[in-house]
């Protein structure tokens, strides 16, 4: 873990009044949820975004798609929570407002501790209707673990009978407007805003924070691997979120 001028960054948060949190799957690496983008292990490094993560793959293949998200929530449902969004759900409580903002599909942060988490790109658990839009209930509790590659059948909405598609955002889809609009209005009023566990390469998630750097805000990165903005940042922290940030929390604002 590399950490420099962390005496500084101690003092910026503590002064801090409101920090935003950008997350993506990096920060859900160490409960075991693939990332998407790291070399071997990435999932777009063994299946194309194209195939599977567009509303044109949907239409030409339903059941191969609805089957791999399923295969990714079940992974998602047997994750538990780990050390970085326990600190995160912690400096909600300790900094005096905090916005968490995450690009992640699962649910392990709310189960981290966190409330009010803006997904920018959905959620796993919460598909919709094509038709009407309507949440479709899943079924809690299953035994079901879907096996990577098994094709299943999209169920049916109980009201229109349309069918049922991942709650996920897909490439060339617009984010959820409240959400977006949530994340942006945070970052323009932030003074420390923190990218964590994401390449920053998918728009306009990453467009947050360089309107962060533009609003004046001190922008902290924590990823274990080097990304293009490792130079622009304010802070670089190196190293996985699960070690870098409970230390951080705890220097900040140690326990009484
Ligand atoms: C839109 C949900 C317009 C579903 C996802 C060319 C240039 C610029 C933009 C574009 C372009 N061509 C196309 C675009 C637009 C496109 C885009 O940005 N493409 C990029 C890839 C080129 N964006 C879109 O299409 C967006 N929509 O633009 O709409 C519009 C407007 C109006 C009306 C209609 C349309 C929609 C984007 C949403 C895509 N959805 N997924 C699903 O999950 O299947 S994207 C996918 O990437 C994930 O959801 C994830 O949320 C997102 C970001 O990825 P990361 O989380 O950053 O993951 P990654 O693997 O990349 O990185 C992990 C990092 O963690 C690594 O750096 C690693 O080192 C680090 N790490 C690993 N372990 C640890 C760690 N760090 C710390 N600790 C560890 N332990
Ligand atoms: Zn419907």
């Amino acid at each position: 873990m590399v950490i420099q001028n962390p005496g500084s960054l101690v003092d910026r948060l503590r002064l801090a009044k409101h920090v935003v949190v950008l997350t993506g799957v990096g920060v859900s690496a160490e409960s075991g949820i693939p990332t998407f983008r790291d070399k071997q292990t990435g999932i777009w490094e063994q299946f194309s975004a194209e195939e599977l993560a567009t509303p044109e793959a949907y239409q030409r293949d339903p059941s191969m798609v609805w089957g791999w998200y399923e295969w990714r929530r079940s992974i998602a449902l047997r994750a538990q929570p780990n050390a970085a969004h326990r600190a995160i759900a912690e400096m909600a409580c300790k900094a005096p407002r905090m916005t968490l903002v995450t690009q992640n599909v699962d649910d392990l942060h709310e189960r981290g501790g966190s409330r009010e988490v803006v997904h920018l790109h959905g959620r796993l658990t919460q598909p919709v209707c094509e038709l009407c839009r309507s949440l479709f209930p899943l079924r809690e509790g299953t035994n079901d673990q879907p096996q990577l590659g098994r094709r299943i059948e999209p169920p049916r909405c109980h009201s229109c009978g349309g069918r049922i598609r991942p709650g996920v955002v897909w490439f060339g889809e617009a984010l959820p407007e409240s959400e977006w609009t949530r994340a942006q209005t945070a970052t323009c009023t932030c003074d420390v805003f923190f990218c964590i566990g994401t390449s920053s390469v998918v728009y306009p998630a990453a467009s947050l924070t360089r309107s962060a750097m533009n609003m004046g805000a001190v922008t902290v990165q924590i990823n274990n691997t080097s990304t293009a903005l490792d130079s622009k940042v304010s802070f670089n922290l190196r190293g996985p979120a699960g070690v870098v940030l409970p230390a951080l929390v705890k220097d900040v604002w140690p326990a009484i």
